[in-house]
Formats: structure tokens, C-alpha cells, sequence
């Protein structure tokens, strides 16, 4: 597992690593230790929504427009329910084949299988991987539906929550709990009907919501509800406009350093947790984890290299 080789664009060394970084092998998060200073560049996107709503068709047809913008695009499709890599990622294979000839695309299907730390935790590294190997847009794929998905999710800057026409008021998004963690909802199938009523349900509910929601969404950015018909891509460029201006507002007020540093923390935590929890009561000091997060954020340490820091401080010994 040669750094030099993922950071040339070897995709073989690239699938290599990302597997055994699925698998929790020490090689690689050491080399992701190596290559973390190289993250933190890539814009991350999560896309999230009911299992068959469009998120695929969206996701390749995004692609194909920032191919045509001149970027580089890797896809990361996560399928918590089909541990034996079912029908789903086989649908998308097939999907996304036009976008697989070409050397700027990189698309990985991953499953909760071995994901002892957590499918958040590896979802989390897999991104940071990716964008170290140098992508301009990772993109995460996730079924929408519950908590751990608001936790896959959580991995990425924007997150789109779509929601495909329905039959009548019943918004997926809502019972799911997903409206919530939204930068951008996409109703998709836009030629299919009950898509205008869909669009208006969902407006309505952000309405009710909006003072619900100051707490985990920056305040100063008004969630926009867009429509696309992703197999002629209609809309697409819409989608990819409102994701540079979401980008554009996380630099400008701050909020996209504010919510890296909570993630981080958040991270840092689990990771802390997972080492110690049950063999000690270790009292984590929020603060001191904020300030540990930070140096993170500035790059100026890896995540890895804090947890050893963090334990060395408490003098509690690391059992592998
Ligand atoms: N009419 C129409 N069909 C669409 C549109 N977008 C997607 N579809 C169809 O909807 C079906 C499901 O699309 P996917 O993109 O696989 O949905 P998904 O959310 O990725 O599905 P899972 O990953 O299995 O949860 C496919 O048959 C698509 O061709 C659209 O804009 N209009
Ligand atoms: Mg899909």
C-alpha cells in the first residue's frame, strides 16, 4: 500500500486501500495518517433519500455535469440493508456504466459488512480517502432512513435529501426524520405526476420546521426545494449551481469550519470511546476535545495521531 501510487491515480492501489480500510487494517489507516494533510480540499456531498427515489439516476447524472465542468467525481454508495451486495448496487453498476469508461469517475459500493467501528465511522474514512487521492467531488450515496443513515450522512459538507413524487401528502423524507439534517431537497421524477404537490408538501413542512432546525443548520441559508428529471438531465445544472452556492456559503459565514470542527469532535469521541469506554471510565473533557478538533481542522495533526495524544495525556494504556 504505497501512498505515492494512490496520490499518481493508480485506481487498483486506490480499491486496494479503500478495502482494507473497510476491513480496519492498521496499514491503512496509517497511510491515511500519511495522506492527511491532503485532505480537507474536496467538496463532500451526501445524497439521501427513500430506497428506489432516484438518488443513483441523480448522483450519475450530477456526475456527468461536473465531468462537464472539468471535474474530477468519486461516488461512494453506501447499502446498509444488503450486507451481500443485493440488487440495489447491481442496478446502479448498470446506472452509472456510461460514467465507468471514464478515468475521472471513481465509484465504490460499500457495505455494512465488517464495519466494526461503525458504518458512520468507516463511511467517514472512506471519504477522507478519497479526497486525499485527490477527487474534487466525493459524493456519498446513503438510503434514507433513520439514524444511522443521519449519521452516514453526517460525513459529508452538503447533504441533498430527494423525495420522489408520492401518492397524495406523504413525504418519505419526513417519516424517515431526514427533512432535518437537508442543505437541499431534489423531488425527482419530475415528469412523473404528483411532483408539483410534492414540491409545495415539502416547502410547507420547511416552513413548520424552520425554527426546529436552526439548531443543526447554519442559520443564513434558506434550504431550496429543486426538481429535476435526472435521465435527461433537467435541472442537473441547477442542483450543481445551488452545491457550489452551499459551498460558497459554508466558506464565506464560517459555518462550514464550525461544522467540520463538530464533526471532528464527534469523531473523535467514538473513536475515543471505542478504544477505552468499556475498560475505563474515562471522563472526556469537551473542551479539551474541541481544542484537539481544531488542530485538526488546521491540519496540523491527523485524527489517529490525536487519539494516541488524547490517551498518552490520561495516562490510561492503549490495549489493542
Ligand atoms: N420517470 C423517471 N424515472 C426516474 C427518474 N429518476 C430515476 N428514475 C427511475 O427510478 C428508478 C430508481 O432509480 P434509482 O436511481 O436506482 O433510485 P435509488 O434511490 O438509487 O434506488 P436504491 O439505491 O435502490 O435505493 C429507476 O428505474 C430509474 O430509472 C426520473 O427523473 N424520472
Ligand atoms: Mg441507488
Amino acid at each position: 500500500m504505497n501512498p505515492e501510487h494512490i496520490l499518481a491515480g493508480d485506481r487498483r492501489a486506490l480499491a486496494r486501500w479503500l478495502t482494507a480500510l473497510e476491513d480496519e487494517r492498521r496499514e491503512a489507516q496509517e497511510v491515511l495518517a500519511a495522506l492527511f494533510a491532503q485532505t480537507g480540499r474536496a467538496q463532500i456531498t451526501g445524497v439521501t433519500g427513500a430506497p428506489g427515489s432516484g438518488k443513483s439516476t441523480l448522483v450519475a447524472a450530477l456526475a456527468r455535469g461536473w465531468r462537464a465542468r472539468g471535474q474530477t467525481v468519486a461516488i461512494l454508495a453506501v447499502d446498509p440493508s444488503s450486507p451481500f451486495s443485493g440488487g440495489a448496487i447491481l442496478g446502479d453498476r448498470v446506472r452509472m456504466q456510461a460514467l465507468s469508461g471514464d478515468p475521472g469517475v471513481f465509484i465504490r459500493s460499500m457495505a455494512s459488512r465488517g464495519a466494526l467501528g461503525g458504518l458512520a465511522a468507516t463511511t467517514a474514512d472512506l471519504a477522507r480517502a478519497l479526497d486525499a487521492a485527490g477527487f474534487d467531488q466525493v459524493v456519498i450515496e446513503t438510503v434514507g432512513a433513520g439514524q444511522s443513515e443521519i449519521d452516514v450522512a453526517r460525513a459529508a459538507q452538503t447533504t441533498i435529501v430527494i423525495e420522489a413524487p408520492g401518492l397524495g401528502d406523504d413525504i418519505q423524507a419526513i417519516k424517515a426524520g431526514i427533512l432535518e439534517i437537508a442543505d437541499l431537497l431534489v423531488v425527482t421524477k419530475a415528469d412523473q405526476p404528483g411532483a408539483e404537490a410534492t414540491v409545495r408538501a415539502l416547502r410547507a413542512a420547511l416552513e413548520l420546521e424552520s425554527a426546529a432546525r436552526s439548531a443543526g443548520v447554519a442559520p443564513g441559508w434558506a434550504v431550496p426545494v429543486l426538481t429535476t428529471i435526472a435521465p435527461t438531465s433537467a435541472g442537473v445544472s441547477e442542483v450543481l449551481d445551488t452545491l457550489a452556492a452551499h459551498q460558497a456559503f459554508l466558506r464565506s459565514s464560517g459555518a462550514g469550519s464550525g461544522r467540520e470542527v463538530k464533526r471532528l469532535q464527534r469523531e473523535l469521541e467514538l473513536r475515543l470511546r471505542q478504544r477505552v469506554w468499556q475498560r475505563f471510565a474515562l471522563g472526556l473533557d469537551s473542551d479539551v476535545l474541541a481544542e484537539w478538533a481544531g488542530r485538526i481542522h488546521r491540519r496540523e495533526i491527523d485524527l489517529e495521531s490525536a487519539v494516541k495524544s488524547v490517551l498518552a495525556s490520561t495516562h490510561i494504556p492503549e490495549h489493542e
